[in-house]
C-alpha cells in the first residue's frame, strides 16, 4: 500500500524512514540536516563508523531519537543532464533501501524525494523512479510512504502513480 503524504519525515512513526545522504554520511542540509537534528548527536558518532556510502548503495542506522525505529541512508546521483548514469542509480538507491529494510523486517517505510533537491534531479522524472520502485515492492511491505515536503510536489506524486497504474 503506497500512501503519499506531505510532512516533516522526521515526525513519522514508521518502522525505518530512508535519509537523502551524501557519501560521507556525515550529515549535511536538506532532510539530512533534519534527521541528523532530529535523532540527535549519537546519529552522527554511529554514522563514522560506517566508513560512508556509495552513490545508490544504502546503510541502516538505529533512529534514535526519532519516533522512527531505524534510519536507511541512501545517497542519490547528483543530477548532471541524464548522461551520467543518474537513473540507474536512483532506482537503486530505492531497491537496496528496500532491500535493507526487507533483511531488518521493516514492515512500514517512508522515502524523501531522493536527490530531487539539492542534487538537482527532474522532479518528475524522480518520482517516476521512486514510485515505479515502489510498486515492485508493494506487496512485501504493509505501508511504503512517499514522504513528500509540499503540496505540490504531493500533487505530482499522485498524478504520477495514477499513469503509473494505468500502464502497469
Ligand atoms: N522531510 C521530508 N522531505 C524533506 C525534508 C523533511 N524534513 N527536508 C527536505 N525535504 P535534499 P538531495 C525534501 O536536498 O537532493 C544534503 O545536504 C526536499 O524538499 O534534502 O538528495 C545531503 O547531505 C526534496 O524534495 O536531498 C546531500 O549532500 C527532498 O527532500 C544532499 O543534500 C530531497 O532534498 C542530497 O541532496
Amino acid at each position: 500500500m503506497i500512501e503519499i503524504v506531505c510532512a516533516d519525515i522526521t515526525t513519522l512513526e514508521v518502522d525505518a524512514i530512508v535519509n537523502a545522504a551524501n557519501t560521507s554520511l556525515l550529515g549535511g542540509g536538506g532532510v539530512d540536516g533534519a534527521i541528523h537534528a532530529a535523532a540527535g548527536p549519537v546519529l552522527l558518532d554511529y554514522c563514522r563508523t560506517l566508513d560512508g556510502c556509495r552513490s545508490g548503495e544504502a546503510k541502516l542506522t538505529p533512529g534514535f531519537d526519532l519516533p522512527a525505529r531505524r534510519i536507511i541512508h541512501t545517497v542519490g546521483p547528483v543530477w548532471k543532464g541524464g548522461g551520467h548514469y543518474e537513473a540507474p542509480l536512483l532506482t537503486a538507491c530505492y531497491r537496496n533501501s528496500f532491500e535493507v529494510a526487507l533483511h531488518y523486517g521493516v514492515r512500514s517505510i517512508a522515502f524523501p524525494a531522493i536527490s530531487s533537491g539539492v542534487y538537482g534531479y527532474p522532479k518528475e522524472q524522480s518520482a517516476e523512479i521512486a514510485l515505479s520502485v515502489m510498486l515492485e515492492y508493494e506487496d512485501r511491505f504493509e505501508r511504503i510512504i512517499a514522504c513528500c515536503f509540499s503540496d505540490r510536489d504531493a500533487g505530482l506524486y499522485r498524478s504520477v502513480l495514477k499513469s503509473l497504474r494505468v500502464t502497469q
